[in-house]
């Protein structure tokens, strides 16, 4: 069974739970020690995936496995591997001592999951890697960005969303443009600059407003950013940390207008 070794991992497809069976799974002494539940040999096999995404994955055996199972995740590679997390039991919430953690994962890195048992224990079940989470397509679900830090986006898997429009359409039509959502907090006042400028390979917009998602107030939008290439977008507003209230949220909303690959960042960043 080449899964018995790391070397040959079988790949996992993310978000499909995927029936495994270690009942001829063997020892390798020059594996790294497992990490959890107790430094007995074990009897392992191995997955491996590449993550598509920056995101925090769930990996689980939880209530699926007929044995008393322990998993860890790895990143490096085979004979230099690096833990990046083990589970044993997950009481509470994983009955019959099976298994479950959560992994903050880099983009484009590749990791191994190696599904072992207690001691000795060896069966069978179905081993979990969650996908990422979907984009944020409405408001509702925005996504918080960090001011300053550029933000990858991503409008191919993004739909319409259907209001308000776009406050500086030009030609109309917005209404069908996929869009993605993120927020932020204004720690202080100044002015911010939301922008795609050179950064997408699309016609883009973004728009900038305060207040909630069911009460939207437009602070600023922009179509094409003068200097900006391919019609990407820089938006100019004054942000203010108010004291009479927690704090001002702003929403970017972000179209793409054509058709499109893989956009690149959206930054928020401080202009005093
Ligand atoms: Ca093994
Ligand atoms: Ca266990
Ligand atoms: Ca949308
Ligand atoms: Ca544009």
């Amino acid at each position: 069974m080449a899964q018995d070794e790391c070397s040959g991992a079988a790949n996992i497809a993310l978000d499909t739970p995927t029936p495994f069976d270690t009942t001829a799974a063997t020892n390798n002494a020059a594996d790294p020690a497992f990490g959890c539940g107790g430094g007995s040999p074990a009897n392992d096999i191995w997955f491996e995936f590449t993550a598509p995404a920056s995101y925090t994955a769930t990996v689980s055996t939880c209530n699926t496995a007929t044995y008393d199972t322990r998993l860890s995740v790895w990143s490096g590679s085979c004979g230099a591997l690096v833990s990046e997390g083990c589970n044993d039991d997950l009481f509470g919430t994983c009955s019959g001592n099976t298994s479950q953690l959560d992994v903050a994962l880099v983009a484009g890195t590749q990791y191994w999951v190696r599904v072992a048992g207690f001691t000795t224990a060896t069966g069978m079940g179905d081993l979990l890697v969650t996908g990422p989470p979907p984009p944020p397509d409405e408001c509702v679900d925005a996504d918080p960005i960090t001011p300053d830090v550029p933000e990858p986006i991503d409008t191919t898997v993004a739909t319409p969303t259907a209001a308000p429009d776009f406050s500086c359409a030009a030609g109309g039509g917005d209404l069908l443009s996929p869009d993605l959502w993120y927020t932020f907090t204004a720690t202080d006042d100044y002015m911010a600059t939301a922008s795609t400028c050179g950064t997408v390979d699309y016609d883009s917009k973004i728009e900038v407003y305060s207040g909630d998602c069911v009460t939207l107030v437009s602070e600023a939008c922009n179509d094409d950013g003068t200097g900006c290439a391919g019609f990407s977008s820089v938006s100019t507003n004054w942000v203010s940390s108010l004291t009479a209230s927690p704090s001002r949220v702003t929403s970017c909303k972000n179209t793409n207008t054509s058709s499109t690959t893989w956009p690149r960042p959206m930054a928020s960043r401080r202009h005093s």
